[in-house]
């Protein structure tokens, strides 16, 4: 601090300043922990408490949970945990009984990663980072209950995370229920023959891998062998949305290529429609839902059967959105990973094959094969690029068009993905763009079977209109439109067995394994004859093995025929054991694979609520109060959860997924975990970079006219993040020391509208801590220390000042207008000091008031300066007296024909009705109009009457 503030502190010894926040600020938050000010009871259990407060409406707010990297937080991180701190006190302030926490998500491939450049076990520097962490959170003074708080990585957490994946193996959808059902329901039906057994075999026929099969295609948690993404620089596999736009890995931007593997998944897709439908009722921002809708991606069409000719009983089934178009299908793609393809090649290739359809091999399973191997390096976006030039080859066979009897060629394309539909297409060139370049590269027949508009030439028409050229002995679509065409051809196939209207999703079943050592264990082993057993409650938690090695083995980034090593499969000891599971000792083998770093965050909200319950992952009562389904909130969930956009699909949609099989399965009442979602913005910071580009250190740039220099030299400056690769990182313990928590807290939240991204600017922080300086001077003499408010009525300006800040402050809180709350209790202490003299004990106390769920240090302090013993934290928020929050009158201007002809003092909140009949009656209107009718008024309370004459 400078010499001038140290002047001015001998001066004045008393005053607001960094140091003295300092003091305020740790001695009140050993009192609230001491005191346990923020605990929430609970109706039950460990954490029950005073039923006064539990029988207030409860309050659930909630943060995204960080990851507690190494490099610790800057002061973007806490943007999000301030916003739902204010709230959550408001909310306190209230009459409410507000659940508020926050936990660490700590498993996962950084923790990982840097545990393999340090040398040190993951978890041993993941706990320093929770430690360091909560040092820094404590400083912000976050009025959280801790001993709600807990890690991902606690294995009294994981132990139900490993539950709730046995309950996902354990079940399946009954699609007639349509919800999740315990898979013994499944079995029994098999048994007693109320459901045919796939295959047509008796239950008790099979053997035990047989029924293991059957029941794998039915459980909510599968292990399968499908092309999936696999990563050979990171060493596992990954999620499609861990993968990029262009095919590379989210993290650490590695090659990723297809690979079939043996993996386990969960069937998410099950749950699709319920996915979609119920976002209708929740309070999410609108971008997001449609994120997730798109996602899903629903879409209705028709699966249409062809025959290949000369197979006898092959059939490639496709997936069609436009099924009017069947008569324009001239020929017919697989994708290259498609399973008919190798049993439909035939050894030669056939008479009057064009040169361009061989890609010059000499067999179709060489061009097949080569075709293939080529595909397999690309990403299904880059597969997918619209007017990419299009490639693919002739299978040297050819299929039968059900309408017009046509044979057509089927060639493999790497345009036509795997992982949607059936994986193959009737291709249309006529109403397809992407058909049609594929056929005027191959030379292959276009036939229209929409009418396009006159003089519509040289490319395909997706558009609307009549049918053309679809009509044979049996059946004609010609005249209908789209969508009666659809509909008549649809009823024909199904009608003739060779198809049926279908609903296809673009939603995937969500790849669950990772080849990682810093993740939850699978609760799974396997027998002698490789049946998966789920681990009984018991043996839960099965804890991650102490081991040596716990580096993945990771490959050549873009060598794609490696295969993954997982870290646990190193230690024999841990992976081959002797059990009971009921029917006597036996050996198995331990599932190998780690869960994804999704899978902690899936339930995180339930376990908050009852934290240590080790029976249960959350007693029903307790998962009621606070997250059970209510008015407005029909599926229920957290009241208000608050994190960043870029989790808009990955993390809530595995959430919703979990929370709706937990739902019917009976474990929770709230069929969605977060009713109300709300992303806040980024903070953003300048970076300051080089000529050549480098980032240079921001604190060292120095501006001069408008441009800036480091080191003498000029060096650009542009917006971007904020962190420690970009030299631009602040973090909240500087600002904390430099002013105190309290002018951090209202910075941020004064920044701009939350959910709006805004640049940090250190300089602008000291107009906050000047704000609580003139705060306190209006409270306490700074020569004395003396509380210098006098008891005795304010004038009626200021009662008017005071009663407009505590209206609009209310609904600013309310609303998460944080930053215009600030502007408003700035407004109101600017009048007490403009006011001068003592302040009124009764303005004073709600001025305090006002500010405690901001800035609850200084609050606390000045509440208990004002001779308080309680705490300021559950007092009650301030409540406007209307008659001061009106203006006395507003003036209504009349106009007629647009011309001001009156002017009207008026109650502010007078209706439309009484301003016309009071404008009308006005004496110089009368006079204006002199004796003319009136065509029409225009009224808009209270400020404008416009009279137009007959
Ligand atoms: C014939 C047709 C004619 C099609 C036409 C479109 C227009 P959405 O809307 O995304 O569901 N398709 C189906 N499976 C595919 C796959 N695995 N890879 C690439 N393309 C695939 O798109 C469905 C349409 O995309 C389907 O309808 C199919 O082409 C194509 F005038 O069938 B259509």
């Amino acid at each position: 601090m400078s010499e001038m503030n140290s002047a001015a502190e001998t001066a004045a010894p008393h005053r607001y300043t960094a140091a003295m926040a300092a003091d305020i600020e740790a001695r009140w938050q050993d009192f609230w922990d001491a005191e346990g000010t923020y605990q929430a009871p609970n109706p039950s259990g460990d954490l029950a408490g005073d039923p006064a407060q539990v029988a207030r409406p409860k309050k659930f707010v909630m943060d995204m949970f960080p990851y507690p990297s190494g490099a610790g937080l800057h002061v973007g991180h806490p943007l999000g945990y301030i916003a739902t701190d204010v709230f959550a006190r408001h909310q306190r302030m209230t009459g409410h009984n507000v659940l508020h926490t926050l936990g660490f998500d700590a498993f996962g491939l950084p923790a990982e990663q840097y545990a393999v450049q340090t040398g040190t076990h993951p978890r041993v520097s993941t706990e320093a980072n929770i430690e360091n962490m909560k040092v820094q959170l404590r400083r912000l003074g976050l009025g959280h209950d801790n001993r709600r708080s807990f890690a991902t990585i606690d294995p009294d957490y994981y132990k139900w995370t490993q539950w709730i994946f046995v309950q996902i193996f354990n079940s399946w959808y009954d699609e007639k229920a349509d919800k999740a059902r315990p898979i013994d329901e499944l079995v029994a039906q098999f048994e007693s023959g109320t459901r045919e057994v796939p295959g047509g075999r008796a239950w008790g026929e099979l053997s035990s891998l047989e029924r293991a099969d059957v029941l794998g295609g039915y459980r909510l948690a599968y292990a399968s062998d499908a092309p999936v993404n696999w990563c050979p620089g990171l060493g596992t596999v990954l999620a499609n949305e861990e993968v990029t736009a262009d095919g590379r890995s989210e993290r650490g931007n590695f090659p990723v290529f297809k690979a079939k593997l043996r993996q386990w998944n969960m069937r998410i897709t099950a749950y699709a429609d319920r996915l979609l439908d119920d976002l209708d009722a929740l309070d999410w921002p609108e971008a997001i839902k449609l994120q997730q809708r798109n996602w899903i991606g629903r879409s209705e069409g028709a699966r249409v059967d062809f025959a290949v000719d000369g197979h006898d009983g092959a059939r490639i089934t496709v997936f069609t959105t436009r099924p009017d178009t069947l008569f324009g299908a001239t020929y017919m793609v697989l994708a290259p990973e498609h399973g008919l393809i190798d049993s439909i090649v035939p050894a030669e290739w056939p008479e009057g094959v064009k040169e361009q359809w061989t890609g010059g091999a000499a067999t179709p399973a060489e061009a097949v094969a080569a075709y293939r191997k080529q595909a397999q390096t690309k990403s299904d976006v880059e597969r997918q690029t619209e007017h990419k030039d299009k490639t693919g080859v002739f299978t040297g066979s050819y299929a039968v068009n059900p309408v017009t009897g046509e044979r057509i060629p089927v060639f493999v394309a790497d345009y036509v993905l795997m992982g949607y539909g059936t994986g193959a297409i009737m291709a249309v060139p006529g109403q397809d763009e992407r058909d049609w370049e594929f056929a005027e590269a191959f030379e292959l027949p276009i036939v229209r079977t929409v009418q396009p508009p006159e003089g519509w030439e040289g490319e395909a028409f997706t558009g609307q209109g009549p049918a053309i050229n679809s009509a044979n002995d049996e059946i004609s679509l010609n005249g209908l439109d789209v969508a009666e065409a659809k509909a008549k051809i649809t009823a024909w196939l199904t009608d003739k067995g060779i198809g049926e209207g279908t609903v296809n999703f673009r939603l995937r079943d969500w790849l669950f394994s990772r080849q990682r050592y810093w993740g939850e264990p699978f609760p799974i082993v396997y027998d002698e004859d490789g049946v998966a057993h789920a681990l009984p409650e018991s043996m839960l938690p099965l804890e991650l093995p102490e081991v040596d090695d716990y580096s993945p083995r990771t490959f050549d980034p873009d060598d794609a025929d490696t295969q993954p090593e997982t870290p646990l499969s190193r230690n024999a000891d841990w992976v081959n054991v002797e059990l009971d599971l009921g029917d006597g000792p036996k050996r198995y083998r331990r599932e190998t694979n780690t869960m994804p770093n999704w899978a902690g965050s899936c339930w995180y909200e339930l376990r908050y609520l009852d934290p240590h319950n080790s029976e249960r992952l959350v007693a029903p009562d307790i998962e009621q109060y606070w997250m059970g389904p209510r008015e407005g909130q029909p599926h229920g969930g957290v009241d208000l959860y608050v994190g960043g956009a870029e989790h808009a699909v990955l993390h809530l949609l595995y959430a919703r997924f979990w929370s709706k099989v937990l739902f019917d399965l009976g474990h929770v009442s709230s069929v969605e975990p977060f009713h109300k979602l709300y992303n806040q913005g980024m903070i953003q910071a300048y970076v300051y970079r080089d000529e050549r580009g480098f980032p240079v250190t921001a604190t060292e740039v120095e501006e001069r006219d408008g441009k800036f220099f480091h080191d003498g030299t000029p060096v650009k400056r542009e917006l971007g993040k904020m962190g420690k690769s970009l030299k631009n990182a602040v973090t909240p313990d500087e600002i904390c020391a430099e002013y105190g928590a309290d002018t951090l807290r209202l910075y941020e939240m004064a920044m701009g509208p939350l959910d709006v991204s805004r640049p940090w600017d250190t300089r602008a922080v000291v107009g906050q801590y000047r704000l609580l300086q003139r705060l306190w001077r209006n409270v306490v003499d700074e020569a004395t220390g003396e509380v210098t408010v006098v008891d005795g009525e304010p004038d009626e300006a200021t009662l008017r000042a005071l009663h407009k800040a505590i209206d609009g402050v209310s609904q600013d809180m309310s609303a998460m207008r944080f930053n215009t709350a600030i502007a408003k209790i700035t407004e109101l202490n600017n009048h007490l000091t403009k006011t001068g003299g003592p302040v009124a004990r009764s303005v004073a106390e709600r001025l305090v008031l006002l500010v405690a769920p901001l800035a609850p240090h200084i609050a606390e302090e000045l509440w208990r300066r004002l001779g308080h013993t309680d705490s300021v934290v559950h007092q009650d928020f301030p409540v406007a007296d209307p008659a001061y929050v009106v203006d006395e009158s507003v003036t209504c201007v009349v106009q007629i024909k647009g011309k001001v002809k009156a002017r009207l003092e008026v109650s502010p909140s007078i209706t439309d009705e009484e301003l016309e009949a009071l404008a009308l009656g006005d004496a110089a209107v009368v006079a204006a109009l002199g004796g003319a009718g009136i065509r029409k008024v225009i009224v808009r309370a209270p400020k404008l009457v416009n009279i137009v004459p007959a």
